[in-house]
């Protein structure tokens, strides 16, 4: 299979078709925080084997893509630590009695440079791949996320990681409102909330795709072979 060739894919609402030499693969923030057991997530209450069934199909594609020689793009959510960008607004939601830059399991809470803000082993990123880090939930806001993407002239994106209805959802609207065509592999990307997973993709692919397309990872992998 050419890397320069269109591929179709079954995909909701319709076929979704691309050439992977211009997709590139965005792995959203699968960070130890969110993920590991005894991390920030975690500590928050939250059940994080809802997002840990996503690392084997994440690990099986990112192989594959990477054994082809495609575009991968890996994103961190977290803050410098001085926290001069975070915005008083974020540290203070949720009336937490632990927030952002405060110690943590894993070190200081999304904080850039802290063992929990790192990205988890399983999907490591190799040091040719860009790495983002994001202030926001966005991948788009305040990053060069978009420069880099037209400087490596990428028109599509296949987006994987968590949590589906955060910053999923907002990274496929910026990415959606910047001319890329985005699809979303379901058994790739996890939410703390099974509602929310269902509703998130719903969210994605409804209207004709009003935001875009949802496949699953074996779709993708039967079609590069
Ligand atoms: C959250 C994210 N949920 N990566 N971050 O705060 O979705």
């Amino acid at each position: 299979m050419e890397m320069d060739q269109t591929i179709i894919i079954k995909a909701e609402p319709y076929p979704f078709e691309f050439v992977p030499a211009r997709c590139a693969l965005l792995i959203i923030d699968m960070q130890r925080d969110f993920l590991e057991p005894g991390g920030f997530g975690e500590m928050l209450g939250n059940d994080v084997s809802q997002l840990r069934r996503t690392i084997e199909p994440n690990r099986q594609l990112l192989a594959v893509w990477r054994a082809h020689g495609l575009q991968v793009l890996h994103t961190r959510e977290g803050h410098g630590p001085d926290l001069t960008d975070l915005p008083p607004a974020k540290k203070v939601r949720g009336r937490s009695k632990t927030c952002i830059g405060d110690p943590g399991p894993m070190g200081r809470i999304l904080v850039r440079g802290e063992p929990g803000h790192d990205i988890i082993p399983e999907l490591y990123p190799l040091p040719s791949a860009p790495v983002i880090d994001k202030p926001g939930k966005g991948d788009f806001f305040a990053t060069d996320l978009h420069a880099i993407l037209q400087n490596r002239g990428i028109e599509q994106l296949i987006v994987i990681g968590v949590t589906t209805e955060v910053c999923v959802n907002t990274t496929v609207r910026e990415a959606n409102d910047r001319g890329y065509d985005c699809l979303i592999l379901e058994d790739c990307v996890g939410s703390y909330f099974p509602e929310f997973q269902e509703m998130g993709l719903n969210m994605i692919k409804a209207q004709g795709g009003i935001f875009g397309w949802v496949s699953s990872s074996p779709e993708v992998l039967a079609a590069l072979g």
